[in-house]
């Protein structure tokens, strides 16, 4: 149903985009920004973006990612202008990475969690059936209006937009460097110039990115949003990223931040 450049989202200058991070099993946080793309849903051009790390829910009780994987993949599946991306969450369990984040392994609390729903006869079939999903997924989103949506990011040495598009040829492993650190990457393993270099080869004028949690928003390098929508240190934020407009400079895409309680 998507027609992709092959890992690339590639998005016209038309309607809106609705940009979603981190949701990390929060499963009344998922169902809250869900209802915010109600109002947004029945206009054609409109786009809903989650950029990643819908599972595992980073030591919280009440861990539903199974529920939003199954709600996300339905999605993803069946509406065009739905697109998730893969985040180093996901890609862990493609390249079969134990996560350890707040003192707990994320994989095998997951892996619990499909046994727990699916019983023991099936989880490893389900798993299976999760890894072929995550691999059929994008990894970026590239607007008309220049605007790069990833995960994490950027990658330090890309030479040509080509080489997101077939990001994935190397594999899901961490030898594969440029895909590696797009997953991972955060605002310390990366320099100003390095974002610079990025964006000019993207043919972008900014990012917007997810992974590291901070409250609400971050701007790093006045090039790069940070967003924490749901596990993050404090406000959860989203964007209504206007795909028509002109952005020229960190004021305006700031202005296209909001908030939810
Ligand atoms: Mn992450």
């Amino acid at each position: 149903m998507h027609s992709y450049n092959g890992k690339l989202v590639e998005l016209p200058k038309k309607g809106k985009a609705l940009i979603i991070t981190d949701i990390h099993g929060n499963l009344t946080d998922f169902k809250k920004f869900m209802h915010i793309w109600d109002e947004y849903e029945d206009i054609k051009d409109n786009h809903l973006i989650l950029t990643g790390d819908f599972i595992h829910a980073m030591g919280l009780d009440n861990d539903k990612s199974v529920e939003i994987l199954e709600y996300v993949k339905f999605l993803w599946e069946n509406i065009s202008n739905i697109h998730v991306l893969l985040g180093n969450h996901e890609w862990s369990t493609i390249s079969n990475k134990s996560l350890f984040k707040a003192g707990i392994n994320q994989t095998y609390n997951f892996d619990t969690l499909l046994k727990d729903k699916f019983g023991a006869d099936n989880c490893e079939e389900k798993l299976q059936e999760y890894i072929e999903f995550f691999k059929k997924l994008p990894v970026a989103v590239r607007t008309a209006n220049g605007i790069f949506i990833s995960h994490a990011g950027p990658p330090t040495n890309i030479k040509s937009v080509d080489e997101i598009a077939n990001i994935t040829h190397d594999g899901y492993n961490s030898d594969n460097r440029p895909f590696f650190e797009l997953m991972w990457n955060r605002s310390n393993d990366f320099d100003n110039k390095q974002l610079k270099d990025f964006l000019k080869v993207v043919d972008c004028k900014m990012m917007i990115v997810g992974h590291t949690p901070v409250d609400g928003i971050k701007l790093v390098h006045k090039k790069q949003l940070v967003v924490s929508s749901s596990y993050g240190k404090g406000k959860k934020a989203y964007v209504v990223l206007d795909l028509e407009k002109n952005i020229r400079r960190s004021k305006d895409l700031l202005n296209m931040v909001k908030y939810i309680k």
